[in-house]
């Protein structure tokens, strides 16, 4: 009775002081009031913010997190699934899938490594997961426990690390964030035969809760924003029909407000058209690059910007078994495709447990790096191909007084056919051998280039043109 009356009485103590509290809260509030439309961004200040990006054309992705742990097994389970989606595919409850923060032990971890491996590679920014669907924070997070400072017998900071490595070497260090959160009490999976704890996609959302899962969200990207200065924040799991256009919005103006010159992609909306990934053109939607994912365009996009993300094997997260790598030359190729139709290239790699980037991944990125460090001036800050066609030859880049053939497929005899261009040219000379110019017999149907017999690099080789 007592008890009772007392919880009363507080109760009533309560109201009152909510009823008779100023509205004014004693600190600022931290959050940018009003939503900043994305069309209110003059071009100019537009250009000068996406600069660094359109120059860079190479990243590397990095999908690291507890997923690594099982790498693809869970209770003699396999699958063709993607590594990073285990704990969906292998139905596995939420109790359970935070045990694997025990075993998250990345002793053989780097950061200067890994950072020196995207650096020789020619990357030129890193994406790494801060948060994927499982919800686990890979850097120390004070909102959450789920983190793993707290819950892992590693207990450092991994995204501190590699910020600081990456300034340090002259990379940006940018970050991914997922949207659908598996973890968080708001959601729930909904779904004949699995565990409602486990994950799942779609995922559900409680109503009454997605008010607090904003909050979370919002508290999670000012301490990524704070603590780590990210160059982009790469969003994911919008796709869940509980996140409208409308939150997108919002949360790109929030994100805008805490760091007003960084680029957010097109997954903090409803704009992606699937895996094509490019922004429907309807209306305006929130983001400021499209995600093409596994794919590359197949022609180019004038006054679009887009990055490509690709794995080298056919998952993100580390699977053990997962031995499908594509070859360097088909990266290299990528790389070239995707420079000559004005995107970028994001490329995965997918550590283990113990802190490594895979061999077959090491390797590769040692390939590019080889073919960057002859041929990098044909893919850095250059524009799309000024060809309305495809080459039969290859792929062709550009930059003010510069065209840059890509030479896939070397002529059997020693004359390169190049379409009519503009302007006239000063000099031709293959960027692997810039001492000996090549001649070049203009014609009004176009070029005929004299090359030497044999192709100096069997992945692409670049004739640099000076045109005047
Ligand atoms: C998403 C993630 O689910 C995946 O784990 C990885 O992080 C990748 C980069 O992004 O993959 C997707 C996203 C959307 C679709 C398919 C895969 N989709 O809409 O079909």
């Amino acid at each position: 009775m007592k008890r009772a009356l007392l919880l009363a009485l507080a109760g009533a103590m309560a109201m009152v002081i909510t009823l008779t509290a100023t509205p004014t809260p004693p600190t600022p509030a931290p959050e940018p009031q009003a939503a900043k439309a994305p069309a209110a961004e003059s071009k100019e200040a537009r250009d000068k913010r996406m600069a660094w990006w359109r120059d860079a054309r190479l990243g590397m992705f990095i999908h690291w997190g507890l997923y690594a742990v099982p790498a693809g097994d869970y209770q003699g389970k396999r699958a063709k699934d993607i590594g990073e989606w285990i704990m969906s595919w292998a139905n596995i409850p939420r109790a359970e899938y935070e045990k694997f923060a025990t075993q998250f032990n990345p002793v053989k971890f780097d950061a200067a490594q890994w950072v020196r491996i995207a650096k020789d590679a020619g990357m030129k920014y890193i994406v790494i997961t801060s948060k994927h669907h499982d919800g686990f924070a890979m850097f120390n997070s004070t909102v959450s426990d789920y983190d793993i400072v707290d819950r892992t017998p590693y207990k450092k900071d991994v995204l501190k690390a590699l910020s600081d490595e990456a300034k340090k070497q002259g990379l940006r260090f940018c970050v991914y964030y997922s949207i659908m959160d598996w973890h968080h009490p708001s959601q729930y999976v909904d779904a004949a035969g699995k565990d409602p704890t486990a994950g799942n996609s779609p995922n559900k959302m409680k109503p009454d809760q997605k008010a607090a899962y904003v909050t979370y969200m919002k508290a999670q990207l000012k301490e990524i924003i704070t603590q780590y200065d990210p160059g982009v924040l790469w969003f994911d799991g919008e796709w869940n029909d509980w996140w409208t256009e409308a939150d997108g919005q919002d949360l790109y103006a929030y994100v805008r407000g805490l760091k007003p010159d960084i680029i957010i992609n097109n997954r903090v909306g409803k704009g992606r058209k699937g895996m094509e990934g490019l922004s429907k053109t309807d209306q305006v939607y929130a983001g400021d690059f499209g995600t093409p994912e596994q794919q590359i365009p197949a022609n180019g996009l004038p006054g679009v910007d887009w990055e490509s993300c690709m794995t080298m094997n056919d998952t993100w997260g580390f699977k053990s078994y997962d031995n499908n790598w594509k070859s360097s030359q088909t990266l290299i190729r990528n790389i070239v495709d995707i420079a000559s139709k004005g995107g970028n290239y994001l490329l995965n790699v997918g550590p283990t447990a113990e802190g490594e980037i895979p061999a077959p991944s090491v390797e590769r990125l040692a390939a590019i790096g080889k073919w960057m460090k002859t041929n990098s001036e044909a893919i850095y800050g250059t524009h799309a191909s000024p060809f309305a066609t495809q080459l039969a030859f290859g792929r062709a880049t550009t930059k003010t007084g510069k065209l840059y053939l890509h030479v896939f497929n070397w002529p059997s005899d020693g004359k390169l056919q190049v379409p009519a261009i503009k302007g006239t040219v000063a000099k031709a000379y293959l960027l692997a051998d810039r001492s000996k110019p090549l001649t070049v017999a203009s014609a009004a149907d176009g070029l005929t280039i004299t090359v030497p017999a044999t192709a100096p690099d069997a992945d692409a080789s670049v004739i640099a043109l000076d045109l005047k």
